[in-house]
């Protein structure tokens, strides 16, 4: 099944026959850099990879050859409806954009979770991970990956005790990348630390049987420690602590991620407290790869302030260096993540990266001064850190006594740290040692494994397990009869069919819309007016997003959201052609081959130069910069002047400006105009162009023009049409 750039992703038939889908390779995949020096449209990169066969570029692009060019490193889009139906359209969006990880959160704790709940969709508390919707996600990404052109790369969670069924879904399915930090269930889900190491060993070992890039945790500590920009040395030992865990158990090193997230936040003086971490992380990690995150503990509800926390992480990025370059979205701070805001987030990444290409070509971190210092000192702080574990007792015993996630700057403590006891916890007391006789004739199978001598493979025993044989997994579908994606495809179909359109967000035709106001008043008073007006509007369940005081008496700027579920079918709806512009190019070429003059003039008595100047002029976008010759009359011209000039200069069109209407003057103009150049003999030759903000395509023709350009018009428009009518009139 390939995808048709200009039809929806059929879900229905992503559905259809899922059982019998298997993934057609496993693993990770990095993207493929171009050589430095690579030229792209008219510019030379250094930093990166091949480009895409379908993609959106950034907006000024168009600009720019309409180029898109993609960095080195991966793109991660977070993705988090809780709706898988939904979560594949949306990687498809950003897969257009740039975006080769797709990241994909569940809306519930995995790790609050037993076991693996197979066949069930949505429960109390979210959604946790299910085969149905690995399966039909990775299907789709085969699909998706097709039409982009590159690789994609499907990401989610191994926590919990239930981690080492998760590791086997995986690894069955072709997930590509996956978190794993046993410190992630033992800190923050109160997983019983023992058994959290065991299970990490197991789930480690399937991870690294299928090719899976494997991300740690350490970040989290960063989000949660109360003064985060303290933890960093605690962030070195977490680091420390998973990487190393990893590859004693069979994950190579060109497969462990770490997720480092730039410590601090703005208005901090991030640059000088970050980028000494960042190379202190880099120096003492080298043998392992690097996930960069944007820091989201001090995201508010401001998108704004978001992004540039955002580019200030990626200029780290650019510094130091970065193989993948995870996004979040903006708005985290305020909303479950919207569509639009997921493709923000990897744009900012795509622009920031593209514009930092090649930045350490020119400039170089300094040997000594400040940015050694403290490098030198925070890993020193991590070693003391670990040191200290040592004397205590090890991890275990420090777990136990609080050391981590506390707010202190190491070695001073505060005393906040998350503490847990290794008798308890989830899972505690649950691990039992392996009988001399166990045998598992699994593959990819951790510890101690009693197997017949001579077999080629482990699974031979039971002719070959799934891992080996994907036939052998066996399938189970949703198993909510009323909550299923068939059923809620199934509710929408109608509405799907006819094609009617209704704003969304989140999932298909949700109906959530976002509405930027400013309100002349004090914030308290502005957030409830913002409310009574959501509710005339027709809004439903509006709420107040973000509120930013611009001045405590003069007024505040409000976000709002509401629901609105009106649907607008667009076979009702006129939908207005757009003109296809002769391309920029294009019109230069033609016009340097064919020089071409014209006349313009604001016409009767009417003293407005500047619409008719902005058409003209270069420095507007002006028909000037298409190499077009104006003769620029002036204001209040008689109709008679802009003919004769035309006449004697032998101008190909005559521009008029007419902006006054009353008593239909602008009508009367247009006319006039073209009466006066018939009596002249020259109407066949003479191409007639009006403007003004009362004039429109349909009026002016009726009025005898050619063409006529309204409100927002340009230089592009004019000298498009001018090209195009000249080529008509020369047959
Ligand atoms: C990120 N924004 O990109 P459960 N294991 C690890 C984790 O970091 C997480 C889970 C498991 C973040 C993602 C936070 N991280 C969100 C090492 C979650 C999730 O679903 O709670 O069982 O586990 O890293």
């Amino acid at each position: 099944m390939t995808l048709d750039k200009n039809e929806k992703l059929n879900m229905e038939e992503i559905l259809k026959n899922l059982d019998k889908y298997h993934p057609r390779r496993k693993g990770w995949t990095d993207r493929k850099p171009l050589p430095p020096g690579t030229k792209i449209g008219p510019f030379e990169y250094y930093q990166v990879s091949e480009n895409l066969k379908n993609s959106i570029p950034l907006p000024a692009a168009h600009a720019l050859q309409n180029i898109d060019p993609q960095p080195d490193a991966v793109i991660t889009s977070e993705i988090a409806s809780g709706r898988f139906e939904d979560d594949i359209r949306r990687m498809r969006m950003a897969a257009w954009h740039g975006a080769d990880h797709m990241m994909v959160i569940r809306t519930t704790g995995q790790s609050h979770y037993d076991g693996l709940i197979e066949g069930t969709p949505e429960g109390v508390g979210g959604v946790p991970i299910t085969r149905k919707q690995v399966r039909a996600s990775r299907k789709a990404l085969d699909m998706i990956e097709d039409e982009v052109g590159r690789p994609i790369n499907f990401h989610s969670y191994v926590s919990g005790v239930a981690g080492p069924e998760i590791a086997v879904l995986f690894a069955e399915e072709g997930v590509n990348g996956a978190h794993q930090d046993p410190q992630y269930n033992v800190l923050y889900r109160n997983v019983n630390m023992l058994r959290s190491f065991v299970d990490a060993a197991v789930a480690k070992k399937l991870m690294a049987g299928a090719g899976i890039a494997q991300i740690d945790g350490a970040h989290n500590a960063n989000a949660t420690a109360r003064e985060a920009w303290k933890v960093m040395p605690e962030l070195l030992v977490q680091h420390a602590l998973n990487s190393k865990y990893s590859e004693l158990v069979g994950i190579p090193a060109d497969k462990i991620y770490l997720s480092t997230v730039p410590p601090t936040g703005t208005p901090g003086p991030v640059l000088r407290m970050d980028l000494p971490y960042a190379v202190a992380l880099r120096e003492l990690f080298k043998n392992y790869k690097m996930r960069a995150q944007m820091n989201t503990k001090y995201m508010e509800s401001d998108t704004r302030e978001a992004t540039v926390t955002h580019v200030l992480n990626l200029l780290i990025s650019r510094l130091t260096n970065a193989h993948i370059q995870s996004t979040i979205t903006p708005d985290e701070g305020r909303n479950v993540p919207w569509h639009y805001n997921s493709i923000n987030a990897v744009n900012t990444a795509k622009q920031a990266l593209n514009g930092m290409d090649g930045l350490l070509e020119m400039v170089q971190l300094k040997e000594e001064g400040m940015l050694r210092d403290q490098a030198r000192e925070i890993k020193e702080r991590a070693v003391l850190f670990l040191e200290e574990i040592l004397e205590d007792g090890g991890y275990f015993k420090a777990v136990e006594d609080g050391f981590f996630v506390d707010s202190g700057r190491y070695p001073e403590r505060n005393s906040d740290g998350i503490a847990r006891d290794s008798n308890g916890g989830v899972g505690a007391n649950t691990i039992m040692e392996r009988d001399e006789d166990y045998m598992a004739p699994v593959c990819d199978h951790f510890g101690y494994n009693k197997l017949p001598e001579g077999l080629e493979k482990a699974c031979d025993p039971i002719d070959e397990c799934t891992l080996c044989n994907p036939e052998k997994i066996v399938y189970i579908d949703e198993l909510d009869e009323e909550d299923n994606a068939n059923q809620r495809l199934a509710k929408m179909q109608e509405h799907r069919e006819k094609g009617l359109i209704r704003p969304e967000v989140e999932w298909y035709g949700d109906g959530w819309v976002n509405t930027h106001l400013f309100l002349p008043a004090e914030p308290k008073v502005a957030e409830a007016a913002a409310i009574e007006w959501a509710k005339k509007l027709g809004m439903e369940n509006p709420e107040v997003i973000h509120k930013q005081t611009m001045h405590p008496a003069e007024g505040t700027f409000i976000e709002l959201k509401g629901q609105v579920n009106i649907d607008i079918d667009p076979s009702q709806i006129e939908i207005p052609e757009e003109e296809e512009l002769v391309p920029e190019e294009e019109i230069l070429q033609e016009i340097k081959d064919k020089p071409m003059r014209v006349v313009a003039a604001t016409v009767g008595e009417d003293e407005h130069s500047v619409g008719m100047r902005e058409i003209i002029d270069i420095k507007h976008g002006g028909i000037e910069g298409f190499g077009i010759k104006a003769n620029y009359l002036g204001t209040s011209v008689s109709l008679q002047k802009a003919v004769d000039a035309a006449e004697e200069v032998n101008a190909e069109a005559i521009l008029i400006s007419t902006i006054i209407t009353h008593g239909d003057i602008h009508r009367l103009n247009m006319k006039k105009l073209h009466d006066l150049c018939v009596e002249r003999g020259i109407r066949d030759r003479v191409i007639l162009v009006a403007g003004g903000t009362q004039v429109t395509n349909d009026i002016a023709k009726d009025c005898g023009m050619d063409a006529g350009f309204g409100r927002g018009s340009k230089g592009h428009h004019v000298a498009s049409f001018l090209v195009k009518r000249r080529r008509e009139l020369e047959g």
